[in-house]
């Protein structure tokens, strides 16, 4: 991937700058409540929108909690073998002690520091800033984003919003809150000079996770053995299923001290009959007892009913930017179930994990990468094994925002986005890391997934056994893998480095007509291009 020639940059220009005000007034457009949705398995960029967005409205909400520990937990050196679904994610990789990924993290956090400041805000429950608020998932996500000066800012709990000095972050209902997480990020970002008192809302109704949802997600992987999803450990499906079976501990829980332990006892005991490795005691449980007594003290500030800080936000007239996490093809019922995450990451997910009507949701942006990659196991129809996935993964820097867990590669899989688009309804696109693409001779698109008999899938299967036989004819061979049952478009290449164009007629041809072909496939305009990691570097189209 060496770069051989640089296209035309046009950034200084008279035209530039026109587009780019062309750009802003569209972002101002937007409606009230809109959102940033994630369109494949995640990681597609869209901690860069929401950062670029994020200062025309007055509320940046986060459609879901997710850290990247997950990617930080994973210290892996295969991730390029061949393997399907389950078999896939074998190779390479170990997952790492607690203790390690305690010195990891300490690394990355090396990034903070932004500004502080205050602004506008909600009088009803005291809050004197504008919002950016979290509505589901938990502790498996994780944005990096770089700020004018190139400086790289990793978040992992904590809304993007709270590195824009004006918002205040609601993590909604929708979030499983681990704790200890929350007040080792939040005590990084104070001590890199970013405020989060007042500025951090998190919903009384949102569950609790607890270290043991960590230690049963490990259980729960090992038993599947070689069949494991692949999850982050984090402890997200543990701790969702506390949910939905009705015993979990939520965050109002914490204001009823004297019922904590009995709650807790249930829980614990609850894994200890289900797991024999889950080792339980008495004194585990009064440790916990102690520790969240500790928490709760520490979390009470930020406690708050969400839903009516929303709503009356939203009748105030504030805008709202609803932060999404993960993306559609993780959903738990439309994505590749069961290599899915626990929560909705889709466009319903804003209302049930904030309180938000439908009938006020508005814009939705969705973020593609101009390729695909996927952490984790499961089906992966247009993955590019073998060399061409190292390629595709050294150039795109496709490894996890901490420490390095190797993401799969593969060609933009079209199917699936129209799927997602179908799904979420989006106004636009924003198709980001098209500069990753640029060295290649051709570039190939999935456009149509056919069954063994070579009639055309439909649309996409929900049944796992269609999309594996999708990968059943696969070539090893390099630069090209051939997926007999998914059938590919081949673009020309444009072959120089793009990163400096700020202006659409300045990209070479190919890369127009591979954009065009793009939003005629799946109907949708794609109104924003990311041609490098920076904030700056990005296409009004
Ligand atoms: P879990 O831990 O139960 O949620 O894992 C289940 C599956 O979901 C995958 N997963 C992810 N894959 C990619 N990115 C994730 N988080 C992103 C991040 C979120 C994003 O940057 O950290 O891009 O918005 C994420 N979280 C969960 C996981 O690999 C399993 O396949
Ligand atoms: P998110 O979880 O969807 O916010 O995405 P991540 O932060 O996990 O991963 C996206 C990575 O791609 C980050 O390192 C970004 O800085 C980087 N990135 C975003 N947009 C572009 C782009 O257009 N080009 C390049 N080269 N990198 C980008
Ligand atoms: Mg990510």
């Amino acid at each position: 991937f060496s770069v051989k020639s640089v296209a035309s940059s046009s950034s200084p220009s008279a035209v530039a700058a026109e587009q780019v005000s062309q750009g802003l007034s569209r972002i101002r457009s937007l409606s009230q409540v809109s959102g940033v949705l994630g369109c494949q398995w995640g990681d597609e960029g869209k901690g860069k929108l929401v950062d670029i967005l994020a200062k025309h409205f007055d509320i940046v909400a986060r459609c879901q909690k997710r850290i990247t520990e997950a990617d930080g937990l994973w210290n892996g050196v295969g991730g390029s073998g061949g393997g399907n679904g389950a078999e896939r994610g074998k190779g390479g990789g170990q997952w790492l002690a607690k203790e390690e990924v305690g010195m990891l993290e300490g690394e990355e956090g090396s990034g903070w520091g932004m500004g502080r400041g205050r602004r506008g805000g909600i009088s009803s429950v005291g809050i004197t800033h504008s919002f950016a608020m979290g509505v589901i998932g938990g502790a498996n996500a994780g944005h990096t984003i770089y700020n004018a000066e190139g400086k790289k800012f990793a978040l992992h709990l904590v809304p993007l919003g709270i590195l824009n000095e004006e918002t205040v972050c609601v993590i909604g209902n929708w979030v499983v809150v681990h704790s200890p997480g929350w007040f080792e990020e939040i005590d990084g970002l104070e001590s890199n000079g970013v405020s989060c008192k007042g500025r951090i809302l998190v919903s009384d109704r949102a569950h609790l996770l607890f270290d043991f949802h960590q230690v049963v997600d490990g259980l729960r992987e090992a038993e599947l053995a070689n069949s494991f999803i692949g999850t982050t450990k984090r402890g997200i499906g543990p701790c969702y299923s506390s949910k939905v079976i009705r015993n979990g501990i939520r965050i109002c829980d914490l204001r009823h001290m004297d019922t904590l332990p009995q709650k807790l006892d249930l829980l614990l005991s609850d894994a200890a009959l289900r797991f024999q490795g889950f080792k339980y005691s008495p004194d585990m449980l009064k440790e916990e007892v102690e520790k969240y007594k500790r928490f709760a003290e520490r979390l009470e500030p930020f406690i708050a009913d969400t839903v009516h800080v929303v709503n009356e936000s939203i009748a105030q007239k504030k805008k709202i930017l609803v932060e999404g996490g993960q993306a559609t093809m993780l959903d738990v019922d439309f994505g590749t179930y069961p290599f899915v995450t626990s929560s909705s990451p889709s466009a319903g997910g804003i209302c049930t994990g904030l309180g938000i009507a439908p009938r006020i949701l508005g814009d939705l942006v969705g973020v593609v990468k101009a390729y695909t990659t996927r952490v984790g196991s499961g089906p992966f129809p247009t993955e590019i094994l073998g060399k061409g996935g190292d390629l595709l993964r050294f150039a795109g820097q496709e490894f996890g925002t901490t420490t390095g867990r190797p993401r799969r590669c593969g060609w933009l899989d079209v199917v699936a986005l129209k799927y997602c688009c179908q799904i979420n309804g989006f106004s636009s696109l924003n198709l980001t890391k098209l500069d990753v693409l640029s060295d290649l001779p051709e570039i190939q698109l999935g456009v149509l997934y056919k069954h063994a008999d070579g009639t055309p899938v439909k649309s996409f299967p929900g049944d796992l056994r269609v999309l594996e036989q999708l990968k059943a004819s696969i070539s090893f061979s390099f630069p090209y893998i051939y997926l007999e049952l998914v059938e590919y478009e081949v673009l020309l290449g444009w072959q120089c480095d793009i990163s400096k164009v700020r202006n659409y007629s300045d990209l070479p041809k190919a890369a127009r007509e591979y954009v065009e072909r793009i939003e005629e496939l799946v109907g949708i305009p794609i109104h924003y291009i990311g041609v490098g990691p920076g904030r700056d570097a990005l296409i009004y189209k």
